[in-house]
């Protein structure tokens, strides 16, 4: 009887451990161009703006390669409102800000 709740323990840690390293399904990666980025500055608050959309697991704007990679849940967060926020903020040939 005393080993059965060991065990259980060990059960619950190793599915706590899987369900952690766990890549939910329906996530999708995009690469979206940018233009209009002057500066290291102009990658930051791109970064800044779209990871705090709800949908965006990751996100990393490059300013060398004029390139926003974005790990994201497309129930959540579309590309309309992810390009939007870009446009919005002056990018994608826009006014420098
Ligand atoms: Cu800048």
């Amino acid at each position: 009887m005393t080993k059965t709740p060991v065990f259980l323990l060990i059960a619950l840690g190793l599915i706590i451990l899987i369900a952690g390293s766990y890549n939910p399904e329906g996530l999708e990666t995009a690469e979206i161009e940018i233009t209009g980025m002057y500066c290291n500055n102009c990658a930051e608050e791109i970064e800044t703006a779209l990871s705090n959309l709800k949908g965006i697991q990751n996100v990393s704007v490059s300013f060398e390669n004029s390139v926003a990679e974005i790990v994201y849940d497309p129930s959540t967060e579309t590309m309309e409102t992810i390009s939007t926020t870009i446009t919005d903020l002056g990018f994608n040939g826009g006014n420098h800000k």
